[in-house]
């Protein structure tokens, strides 16, 4: 049985949509992030706080002190995008790499977003959770995000004019990792605007059932 630590509010919702399509059994063991309790005014080391990512015992899991986490029979896994290129692997079927040459681009497209859009669009996902998408200082932030944004967004716009999919024409793992880091720049509605290919393949992924599940149950758990 495959354990995954973390919360529907973390990068572990990419973890959860990928099991659900896989169809592996799975358990969620939560871990809520330390920033949380804090903003709650409650101390992550107190020994009476939730489990959280400053936990001694998830420390040992994963000195990073991040979610998502998981184990599966003896291998603990952190990053969220190995964590499901592994879910994937293991799981086989067609939305694992069918050979090395999807492996790869499978891992192309997941480095990429790592390290070309996570980060700039999660800027524009905090800036709107956060009540300041219309303030001085959140609307400067979104503008400077969505300027990081125009060159990788406009690669995969390029990529998709000519695949239906990431990788393989075909729905696999690579279309979950990255369908979930663009989804953070989402809350700016006219940023996707500008890349009509991107935006309709992100709505397609969206459209699948087990992201709407997914979905679901996380906009049930606390903000
Ligand atoms: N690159 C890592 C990032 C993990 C990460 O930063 N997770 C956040 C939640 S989405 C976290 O656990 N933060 C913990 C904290 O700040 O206390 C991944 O993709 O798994």
């Amino acid at each position: 049985m495959i354990t995954l630590y973390g919360m529907y509010r973390s990068r572990a919702t990419r973890n959860i949509w990928a099991l659900m399509e896989l169809g592996l059994p799975w358990t969620l063991k939560p871990v809520i992030q330390a920033y949380r309790l804090e903003a709650q005014g409650i101390d992550p080391v107190h020994p009476e706080a939730p489990f959280n990512t400053r936990s001694p015992e998830f420390l040992k899991l994963s000195p990073a002190g991040a979610i998502p986490v998981m184990e599966d029979g003896g291998l603990v896994l952190s990053e969220s995008l190995a964590i499901n290129l592994y879910l994937a692997r293991k799981a086989g079927g067609p939305l694992a790499p069918k050979d090395p040459r999807e492996e790869a681009l499978m891992e192309q497209w997941a480095l990429y977003g790592a390290t070309a859009i996570e980060e700039a669009a999660l800027e524009i996902s905090f800036a709107y959770a956060r009540g300041e998408a219309a303030t001085e200082t959140g609307e400067a932030r979104i503008i400077a995000a969505c300027a990081r944004l125009g060159r990788p967004f406009k690669a995969l716009e390029t990529h998709l004019a000519a695949h239906s999919h990431m990788v393989g024409g075909r729905f696999t793992v690579a279309d979950i990792n990255m369908a979930e880091m663009v989804r953070y720049a989402q809350p700016h509605a006219a940023l996707l605007a500008a890349y009509p290919r991107l935006k309709s393949w992100l709505d397609l992924c969206q459209s699948r059932p087990a992201f709407r599940e997914m979905w679901e149950t996380r906009a049930a758990e606390p903000a």
